[in-house]
């Protein structure tokens, strides 16, 4: 096992569970023999993780811009693609990628209200074309969101700030991404118990793995 690589994304609203659910899955796959990587977005090199801080914590008062947003989110994507997940993807690794392109669509597009245009020239730019191979959308809704967020003990950072209306537009965003592309990306329902969002992820990652190996 472990020859076949697979590029593999998780989305979702804030606190929907993809760090915990990537986590599991990877000790799946590498319990099964599979080489597993996993990377976030932004971030998950040293250069992108200094721009997640800029994108996340900037060190001034003014707001940011929604372009400036979006180039920054794009520089910190086009590192990780070129330094981390292609030379992974080619070696026959399984990458899981917290966050990748759809969030940019459903934040900065649906969210932010930024033109499409500018979107897909910015994900051209970051990714040179690289897509998932299947998405996992974590399904939460805003109020099961917001009240996992409110247990956590670090404070929020400037996305998270942003009113409800943002983030309904962002979890609208997602619904119509997985709805217009229901081949690649597979809805979850989030609002469940860590176990059973597990077991359906794996039973839906496996039969893909198996789909592709035959
Ligand atoms: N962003 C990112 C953009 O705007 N555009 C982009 O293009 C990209 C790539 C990233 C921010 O950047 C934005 C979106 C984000 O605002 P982040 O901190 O990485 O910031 O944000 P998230 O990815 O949302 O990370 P979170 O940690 O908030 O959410 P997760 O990873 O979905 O959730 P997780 O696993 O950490 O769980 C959160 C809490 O819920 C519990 C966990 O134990 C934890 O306490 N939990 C559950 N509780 C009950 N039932 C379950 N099933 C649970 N699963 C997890």
């Amino acid at each position: 096992m472990g020859e076949r690589s697979a590029f593999i994304t998780f989305e979702g609203n804030e606190g929907a569970g993809k760090t915990t659910q990537i986590q599991l899955l990877s000790q799946k796959l590498q319990a099964e023999g599979h080489s597993v990587l996993h990377v976030r977005e932004p971030g998950g090199t040293e250069i992108s993780e200094q721009i997640r801080e800029i994108i996340k914590h900037p060190k001034s008062d003014q707001p940011m811009a929604s372009e400036t947003e979006l180039l920054l989110l794009a520089a910190s994507r086009a590192q990780l693609v070129q330094e981390k997940i292609l030379p992974a993807l080619r070696t026959g690794t399984i990458v899981l990628c917290d966050r990748f392109t759809d969030s940019t669509k459903a934040y900065q597009g649906f969210g932010r209200g930024l033109e499409s245009s500018l979107i897909d020239q910015s994900i051209q730019m970051a990714t040179s074309g690289l897509e998932p191979d299947l998405t996992l959308y974590l399904h939460l809704p805003r109020e099961a969101s917001l009240a996992r967020l409110n247990t956590r003990e670090k404070a929020s950072d400037r996305i998270e700030a942003a009113g409800n209306s943002f983030f309904e537009k962002v979890i609208k965003g997602f619904d119509t991404l997985a709805a217009e592309n229901s081949d690649r990306i597979k809805t979850i329902n989030a609002d469940n118990e860590i176990d059973s969002v597990a077991s359906e992820i794996w039973a839906i990652v496996s039969k893909h793995l198996n789909q592709v190996s035959t």
